[in-house]
């Protein structure tokens, strides 16, 4: 197996602190997308998307996305297990996890990449160029709020996002709050129940892949 990584981006820092936790060490290839290494037409016969994470499989398959990389990781590596442990548990972290996606992650790169002058003319990822909307940053800066508000509520009825142990959907969520300080915007001092929890997942070691 080969993972493409890159140390800045937050998608592929989740599929390392969900390797960490699992203690798994595989070979990998760092991506260079401050210099657009992932434009280029080698990176594009790995990824057509132009994205990082990539996992490449021995067979040549390649999984272009963080969860379904994920995924493959906890069938071929099952302990500690993070994606449930049955039916129920399996669905419940399936609904976190694309909650979270949704409203925290997109959120804060709808309004990182359109706002940020690196990200003129590359408001989306992928090989099309697409103008940044100033109204997106805006409002994307807003859900971001309202996200930092739900997970506050969310922490204050169970110990972890899920329930009451640490599942991949803890992972989706710390990534986010630590990238949004890109768009300088704080956890709120009075969400204390979020800050609880950041603490506790701060002081993983995994956090600090
Ligand atoms: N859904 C994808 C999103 C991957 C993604 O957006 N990766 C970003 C880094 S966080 C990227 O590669 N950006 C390249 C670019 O900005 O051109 C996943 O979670 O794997």
């Amino acid at each position: 197996m080969k993972f493409y990584d890159c140390l800045t981006a937050p998608s592929p820092r989740r599929v390392r602190m969900f390797l960490a936790e699992k203690g798994v060490t595989l070979e990998t290839k760092m991506v260079d997308l401050a210099n657009g290494e992932q434009l280029t037409d080698t990176f594009g016969e790995v990824n057509p998307r132009r994205t990082v994470p990539v996992l490449e499989l021995d067979d040549g398959t390649k999984l272009l996305d963080s969860t379904a990389i994920c995924m493959y990781l906890e069938d071929a590596f099952p302990d500690p297990n993070l994606m449930g442990r049955d039916p129920k548990e399996r669905a419940v972290i399936a609904m976190w996890q694309r909650d979270i996606e949704t409203n925290g992650t997109m959120a804060i790169m709808e309004c990182f990449r359109n706002s940020s002058k690196g990200f003129r003319n590359r408001a989306l990822t992928g090989p099309i160029d697409y103008e940044q909307i100033p109204a997106l940053a805006e409002r994307g800066r807003q859900r971001v709020r309202h996200f930092f508000a739900e997970l506050n509520f969310r922490l204050s009825r169970s110990e972890y996002v899920t329930g009451d142990r640490f599942t991949i959907v803890d992972i989706t969520a710390f990534v986010a709050v630590e990238f949004s300080r890109a768009i300088k915007e704080k956890v709120p001092d009075d969400a204390a129940h979020l800050k609880r929890w950041r603490d506790a997942v701060g002081a993983r070691p995994s956090a600090s892949v």
